[in-house]
Order: C-alpha cells, then structure tokens, then sequence
C-alpha cells in the first residue's frame, strides 16, 4: 500500500527530524537521506489519505515534456501551482510599480490587509500572463527550469540536447545500458532559474520487459511537494514506458533533504491519523507518442480518497 511508504516518511520525520532554519525563513524538520519504492504494477501510487489533484500533476508533467518553461500552459488549465515563483520575479522587477510585495508569501499569512493587496496584485499578475503576449514572454517564464533542461539543454558552444528524446531511443536502442539518465541540474545555469530543480536527476533500468524510474530529489517539501513528485514520477515512468512498449516496473524514490515545514505539522498529523484506500488505476486512453499526448488523454479511474488539507506553501 503506497500510502504507507508516505506515512513512514512522515513519521520518521516527526520523531527523528531536527529543527533545522531555511532559506524561506518558515522553519523546518528535516532529516537527511531517505528511500521509498512504489511496485507500479500495483496501482497508481496517487496518495488516498489527502484529496491529491492528478490535473495538477498531469499538467505540470506534460508541461515538462514539451520543454516549456512558461506558467501560461499551466494558467490555461487553471494550474497555479507555479504563480509564485514567476510573481516574484515580476514584483522584484524594474517595471512593477504597484503596492510593496516583498515578502509577500510569510506576510500574506500574518497580515490579512496585505493579504487582500497580494491576492489582487497576483489576480492582475494571471489575467496579464494570459492576456498580454508581451508581458506573458517576459514575466511567465520561469528561467531554465526543467523543460528547458529536459529538451534543450544547451553545451558551452551552444549546441542544443535533447535529454528526453535521447533517452527514448536508448531506452529503445540499448536497455541494458547503465546510463539512461535525464539531469535537471545544469550547474551553470542555476543563477537563471526561479527555483533550482528540486528534483534533480533520475535514471531508468530496464529488466525482464519492465521499466524502473529512480528519483534523486534533493530538497523535499514532505506535505506539498512530495506527494506531486511521487505522481509526476511514475506518471512519467507510465508514459516512457508505453512508448518503449515495456511495462512498468517500480518508481524508487530517494530523498536528500526531507523536510516537515514547522507549519504543515497539525495538517500532516491529520493526514496520518486517516486510514488509506487502495490505489487508483491509471488509464492512458490514445496511441499518440509520448510527445503529443494532452491531459485529455489521461484518466484515473477508481480514486478514493479522504478530503483535501489545505496548507501554506513557503515561498
Ligand atoms: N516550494 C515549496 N516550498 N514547496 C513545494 O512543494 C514547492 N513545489 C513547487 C514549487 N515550489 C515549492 C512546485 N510544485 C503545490 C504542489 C506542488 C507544487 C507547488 C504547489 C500546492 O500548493 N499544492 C496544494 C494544492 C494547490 C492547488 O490546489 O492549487 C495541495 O494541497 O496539494
Ligand atoms: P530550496 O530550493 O531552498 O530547497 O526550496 C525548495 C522547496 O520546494 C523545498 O521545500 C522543496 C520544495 N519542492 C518540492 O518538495 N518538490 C518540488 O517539486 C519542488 C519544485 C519544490
């Protein structure tokens, strides 16, 4: 049961953590190295003791894969869950002349006068990236994030890579190999990016007809971020799969800095307290390729699980 792989994170997390101050200045517990595995042939490991939105997910993914690097693919499918990161370039900008923003993410907590200024600056800042062509090239993007990395990775002399595609057709070419690795972390061009890839390399295995994914995620958000990545990954790990014509095999997730931000404790300690459903299905309803497949063409079917928690993210 995926959940369980979950919740002893949490738990080991809870009772072994240690404080541990951030660059977000929300404070954590954090621990440092940690494993999980996903059996993929069991299930779809969307987590069932909290409502988790596979639209989010999905969409985030595909965005990836088409290497675009911009919220407005994510704003058309009502996917929020990049609007900081690109707002506070915006607001940090010469350009932006509207109420002071700095900050705005722990003084929106505090302060519920300033919370409404940001909810209406943020409200302006979607409908522009929307709506405004040229505002949407110079503020939605959030830098060299992964897509850009995944398919265009560019060498000193500017040649392009296309980490994806390559990966495809040794996949295809040569499974046995030992090297089928896709790296978000292109040291040079952090200083670039809105938020250097939290995860940050993975690599395939092919044994007996199945495919294998494993994750080295650097720095790991356990109640908002974990939960997207373990979906993200073996959705991913899904879609190669069916386009190398394997099945699929286990996601192994691994885990550098996991931490418990101090004020998602009540909200994870909810979490564990509920009992897990069994594992939705995924269903990938087209024969397009790997590169042309929409969210339109993919389904979870059987999802049962308990209510959403709402909790803030540490921007
Ligand atoms: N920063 C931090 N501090 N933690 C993260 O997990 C994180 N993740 C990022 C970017 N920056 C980050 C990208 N992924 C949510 C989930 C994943 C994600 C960003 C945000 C999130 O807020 N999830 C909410 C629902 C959001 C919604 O419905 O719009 C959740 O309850 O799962
Ligand atoms: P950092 O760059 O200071 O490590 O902050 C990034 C935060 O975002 C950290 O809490 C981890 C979290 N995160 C995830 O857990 N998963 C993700 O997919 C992303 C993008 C971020």
């Amino acid at each position: 049961n995926f959940d369980k792989a979950y919740h002893d994170l949490c738990n080991k997390v809870l009772n072994e953590g240690k404080s541990k101050d951030d660059r977000t200045g929300t404070g954590t517990i954090s621990i440092f190295g940690h494993q999980m595995r996903f059996d993929l042939s069991e299930g779809f490991p969307l987590l069932t003791t909290k409502k988790v939105s596979f639209k989010l997910i999905a969409t985030e993914l595909l965005w990836f894969i088409k290497g675009d690097t911009n919220i407005r693919y994510l704003l058309q499918y009502k996917n929020n869950i990049w609007n900081e990161w690109a707002f506070k370039k915006w607001i940090e900008s010469e350009e932006y002349n509207g109420p002071d923003m700095n900050d705005f993410g722990r003084r929106a907590l505090v302060d519920d006068k300033f919370n409404d200024q940001y909810k209406e600056q943020l409200a302006i800042f979607k409908n522009k990236i929307l709506n405004d062509d040229n505002f949407m090239q110079k503020y939605g993007d959030l830098g060299n994030v992964y897509g850009k990395q995944w398919r265009d990775w560019k060498d000193q002399d500017g040649q392009r890579f296309d980490q994806l595609k390559t990966l495809i057709e040794n996949i295809k070419q040569n499974p046995n190999s030992r090297r089928h690795i896709i790296s978000a972390w292109n040291p040079t061009e952090i200083d670039t990016m809105a938020l250097p890839p939290c995860h940050t390399l993975f690599q395939f295995y092919v044994k007996d007809g199945k495919l294998s994914c494993q994750l080295y995620q650097r720095s790991a958000d356990i109640f908002l971020g974990v939960p997207f990545n373990i979906a993200s990954y073996s959705l991913l790990t899904h879609l190669i799969a069916k386009e190398c014509k394997l099945e699929v095999g286990e996601f192994v997730h691994t885990f550098g800095d996991a931490h418990i931000y101090k004020n998602h404790i009540e909200a994870i300690e909810e979490q564990l307290s509920r009992d897990s459903y069994s594992a939705p299905k995924l269903k990938i309803n087209t024969d397009k390729s790997l590169f042309d497949i929409e969210y339109e063409d993919l389904e979870i079917v059987d999802y049962q699980s308990h209510p959403s928690i709402k909790a803030p993210i540490a921007v």
